[in-house]
């Protein structure tokens, strides 16, 4: 829509054009405008100063905010625990890739059935050769492109560790629920 404000240059008194020739699209008074910033924007407004640098920390505020989301989201996204699945066999079952690290990194499981893990090493990288549960006494290799499986039983609730033989990777089994054996 055409600015009724943007129309010829105005007219002094006396006819003759005014040393101001250009056209005025202020809302504000052409020496408020002059005095807060040098010219008026596309819209025909007279920012002020203190209006645009509100303008600009709001703008830098929200993308900050919506950073600060994306974020986070990818931090949850990433760690996001897998809960174990009772297979038809009556062992629960996970899979974890294993592709600059486990994934995903916790493992969710109920107490006192046999956790089988399956682990995909998709990667050749010498630090996943090995996986290590502490816990369980268990070391063992993983031949790189290939799907290896570890059957553990936990007797007790708790975090269970599995580790690369250099602890660089990280994975946890957390045990849940009622335990029979105690
Ligand atoms: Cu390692």
């Amino acid at each position: 829509m055409r600015d009724a404000s943007k129309q010829a240059p105005r007219q002094t008194p006396g006819g003759a054009p005014s040393a101001d020739s250009q056209p005025h699209f202020s809302l504000l008074s052409d020496h408020t405008c002059s005095l807060l910033i040098a010219e008026p924007n596309e819209s025909g407004r007279c920012l002020s100063r203190p209006e645009e640098y509100a303008l600009g920390l709001l703008v830098v505020l929200a993308g900050c905010a919506a950073l600060a989301a994306s974020v986070t989201c990818w931090v949850w996204l990433r760690a996001r625990p897998k809960r174990a699945v009772l297979a038809p066999d009556g062992i629960q079952e996970a899979g974890i890739i294993i592709r600059d690290r486990y994934r995903p990194p916790v493992i969710v499981a109920s107490c006192g059935i046999p956790v089988r893990l399956n682990f995909t090493r998709d990667e050749e990288d010498p630090c996943s050769e090995k996986v290590i549960f502490p816990d369980f006494g268990i070391s063992r290799s993983l031949p790189a492109h290939r799907t290896t499986t570890i059957v553990l039983t936990p007797e007790r609730e708790g975090e269970y560790l599995f580790t690369c033989a250099m602890g660089m990777y990280q994975g946890t089994v957390v045990v849940t629920g009622r335990c029979s054996s105690n």
